[in-house]
């Protein structure tokens, strides 16, 4: 259900459930967890990239495996939240080494929220993300209910919940929802690059980067300045740091090795 390809210095995960639009299910689960584990372990990899193949990205969870016509008695969705989801985005905002998402079509469900929890996402111009547990009764997981309201405000955050309607790639940009929308053909080819680039970058600096700024949210100014101190001494001890800086003097392009 997913094909993972490793290529200087970055992971690719491609969820791979095309006729389903890739939605979730247990094995689709599982072995993202096994290669989120591989990127927390393997030095090698320096940045991830997670897309979808064909048409969609990700509708969410499998909704064939949940066929209310079938209970005994309906299930307790909180397992499959401890389980899985809540795994999967602490998972990704914990990595410490950046995490590009190619959203190359639909995004619905925890699927929109799985984006939405990655550094930095680019979509295809054409896709679109649906908070769509309104629709069937349940309510925005995945951290949907921390992240939009901060990103957008309640106004929005409390519009896009409540109705499940799609945005569009270029409303996601324009309201600070994902980095870039880009044409379809584009999208692949970017993504690439940018995973690239940032695998080639100053990895331990870039990780302290990402928590500082995803920590922001729940600290005060003079808690962050020392949570920027603490950083900036580990960045200052990485050989990036010095690598960095003897380039600049020798006005040629750093070679950093992500340690
Ligand atoms: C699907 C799905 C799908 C199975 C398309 N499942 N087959 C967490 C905890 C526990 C439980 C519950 O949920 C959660 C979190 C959640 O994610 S809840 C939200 C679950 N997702 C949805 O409600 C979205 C359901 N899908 C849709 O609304 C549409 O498929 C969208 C708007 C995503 C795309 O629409 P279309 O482009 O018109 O495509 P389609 O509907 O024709 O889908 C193509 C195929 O994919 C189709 O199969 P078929 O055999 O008829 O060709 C769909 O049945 C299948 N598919 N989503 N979630």
């Amino acid at each position: 259900p997913l094909l993972v390809e490793c290529a200087d210095g970055v992971l690719t995960l491609t969820l791979n459930r095309p006729d389903k639009l890739n939605a979730f299910n247990a094995d689709l689960h599982r072995a993202l967890a096994e290669a989120l584990g591989r990127a927390e372990d393997d030095a090698t990899v320096r940045a991830v990239l997670l897309t979808g193949a064909g048409r969609g990205f990700c509708a969410g969870q499998d909704l064939g495996d949940r066929d209310p016509r079938t209970w005994d008695a309906p299930p307790d969705l909180s397992v499959t939240l401890e389980t899985y989801y809540n795994p999967l985005v602490r998972r990704l905002r914990a990595l410490p080494k950046p995490v590009v998402c190619a959203v190359n079509g639909v995004a619905a469900g925890a699927g929109a929220n799985v984006a939405f929890a990655c550094d930095i996402v680019l979509a295809a111009r054409s896709a679109r993300f649906i908070e769509a547990f309104a629709r069937i009764g349940l309510v925005p997981d995945a951290g949907g209910t921390w992240l939009l309201p901060r990103i957008l405000g309640e106004a929005r955050a409390k519009a896009l919940a409540l109705t499940g309607e799609p945005v569009s790639a270029d409303d996601a940009a324009s309201w600070g929802l994902i980095w870039r929308a880009v044409d379809d053909e584009a999208l692949m080819d970017e993504a690439r690059a940018l995973a690239l680039r940032l695998a080639a970058g100053p990895t331990r600096g870039l990780g302290l980067t990402k928590h500082l700024i995803q920590d922001a949210a729940s600290r005060d100014i003079d808690a962050q300045l020392d949570a920027e101190r603490d950083a900036q001494r580990a960045a200052g001890h990485s050989s990036d740091y010095a690598e960095g800086v003897t380039a600049f003097l020798e006005k040629r392009a750093p070679r950093f090795t992500g340690s």
